[in-house]
């Protein structure tokens, strides 16, 4: 058994932060796949008691421990490898600063939306859809200054919090109808230099669910 196991499928950029981290520090990790769209074990009361009380993915498995939300996880990680780890309490609160923003605000937007935009069947209400849009994209541009402003989020080194933003980031522009990296150069900059870290993985590579409705991987 890998050292790891991560609950997670394809679609979850927010399972994502956690399954690029694993890479990004070499870890030895396998995928859980949580079949959130068809049986759906996150709903289950099992689920609930054995896995995550709060019904959601990502859940990180390192012997008896049990981790949910993935800026728990980014932090446990970056403690264990010493990597990506923010040092002194101001890179500490500036990064903690930049993940709850994230959570909230950023891919917390984003993947909602994506989900009633391309995978809810029927697709979401309009005025929804406009709002978690409205939200998303005015938030983009916030990082967008930021990322014009120093090459990383937390300065000229990457931390879990740009690990934590990449989320939803790399998913394909048409499964949101508007292209985030052409739209906002300083983030598409900050994509590429978070994509030439050795380690670095599509969320499609290295989650299984692709192509949607099966366990499978794109280039495997
Ligand atoms: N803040 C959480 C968000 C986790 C989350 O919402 N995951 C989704 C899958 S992408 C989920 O499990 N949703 C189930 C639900 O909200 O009931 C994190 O970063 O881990």
């Amino acid at each position: 058994m890998a050292d790891y196991q991560l609950y997670c499928f394809a679609q979850s950029g927010n399972a994502y932060r956690a399954a690029l981290m694993l890479n990004l520090i070499g870890a030895d990790w396998e995928p859980k796949w949580v079949d959130f769209f068809g049986s759906a074990p996150q709903r289950s009361a099992e689920f609930r008691e054995t896995v995550n009380e709060m019904g959601e993915a990502p859940v990180l498995v390192h012997g008896a421990k049990k981790l949910s939300q993935s800026g728990v996880i980014l932090t446990y990680l970056a403690k264990r490898s010493g990597k990506f780890l923010p040092q002194g309490e101001d890179e500490e609160l500036e990064s903690l600063r930049w993940i709850i923003f994230d959570n909230q605000k950023v891919n917390g937007f984003l993947g909602p939306y994506r989900f009633l935009n391309t995978l809810a069947k029927p697709a979401g209400d309009p005025a929804v859809l406009a709002f978690l849009k409205g939200r998303a994209l005015n938030n983009l541009g916030i990082v967008n200054t930021r990322l014009e402003k120093s090459p990383f989020l937390v300065g000229d080194r990457p931390t879990i919090a740009d690990v934590s933003m990449t989320g939803y980031l790399y998913y394909p522009a048409e499964e949101f109808g508007f292209d985030i990296a052409a739209d906002h150069p300083a983030i598409a900059a900050w994509l590429a230099r978070m994509s030439a870290l050795p380690g670095w993985a599509h969320p499609y590579d290295i989650m299984p669910g692709y192509p949607f409705g099966t366990s499978g991987y794109r280039n495997k």
